[in-house]
């Protein structure tokens, strides 16, 4: 390709994958990496996801889950199956999150989204999943969506507004009409955004289901949306990593004498976690 060359105007070289992942993650806000799930995986993936949304659904009826917004999210998945805690220690998710968020990133939700045939969904208006009205300069917050069935105009691809995570101030209607984009994409992909895009699900005009899983990843001192310490304690090797991908190394002392120990190394908020 021929382009002008400028004094002074440094170009964004590219040497590997990664750095063509990076420069797609900086300037538009996300990037899609296809194959990562093979076959069996993403049907076990499948029934589980299923499994778990069935099981809420009956624990907490629908008229509830509509009303509060959450029909078709099945949440705190890896109490329902263990399967979904492998999700978390996958070589991928390691490697972008050492190059994004960073080596000490926590999961922030993990949640299974079932998107019904002609149902409104509430992620079906366009909202960003990191929703602060500021920027850092430092990456706080990244998604990672596990794609399970095919997304296409008519299952329902998500739709993304590139570069709208530099931001602060919402996109307009004709902006948002103008340059959004609905990804397609084959199951066992996984779709890789700052959390700050403005993106939500597309409309599913077929009669199965478009299923995914949506994990979020953020600094170690942001809040968790569920408490993932107190429900996995007994359950995870606390020396793991998976036990520090679930926040058992960012835990605040619960008092003085937790926080006076004789080594930062001791305390509850592990020396080092940032
Ligand atoms: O289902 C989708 O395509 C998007 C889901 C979404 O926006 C979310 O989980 O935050």
């Amino acid at each position: 390709m021929d382009y002008q060359e400028y004094v002074g105007l440094e170009k964004n070289a590219i040497h590997s994958a990664t750095d063509i992942w990076k420069e797609d993650l900086d300037r538009l806000g996300y990037f899609l990496v296809p194959n990562v799930l093979d076959r069996s995986t993403i049907t076990k993936l499948q029934e589980a996801v299923d499994k778990a949304w069935n099981k809420q659904l009956k624990k907490y009826g629908e008229p509830l889950l509509r009303s509060i917004g959450d029909y078709g999210v099945a949440r705190g998945l890896m109490e329902e199956d263990p399967i979904f805690f492998d999700l978390l220690t996958l070589p991928l998710v390691d490697k972008v999150l050492d190059f994004t968020v960073g080596p000490t990133s926590i999961l922030h939700l993990q949640n299974g989204i079932c998107l019904y045939p002609k149902e409104k969904h509430n992620q079906g208006r366009f909202h960003k999943d990191f929703a602060k009205d500021f920027i850092s300069d430092k990456l706080l917050s990244i998604n990672f969506f596990f794609i399970l069935d095919p997304f296409n105009q008519q299952t329902g691809g998500t739709w993304i507004i590139p570069g709208t995570h530099k931001n602060t101030t919402m996109p307009s209607e004709s902006f948002i009409e103008k340059n959004k984009i609905q990804i397609t994409a084959q199951p066992g992909s996984i779709l890789i955004f700052d959390s700050l895009l403005w993106h939500c699900s597309g409309e599913n005009s077929t009669n199965k289901v478009r299923r995914a899983i949506n994990h979020q990843y953020t600094r170690p001192f942001i809040k968790q949306q569920l408490n993932y310490p107190e429900m996995f304690k007994e359950k995870v090797d606390m020396e793991s990593k998976l036990a520090q991908r679930l926040g058992l190394w960012a835990i605040p002392p619960r008092n003085v004498d937790e926080y006076r120990v004789s080594s930062p190394k001791l305390r509850t908020y592990r020396a080092g976690q940032g």
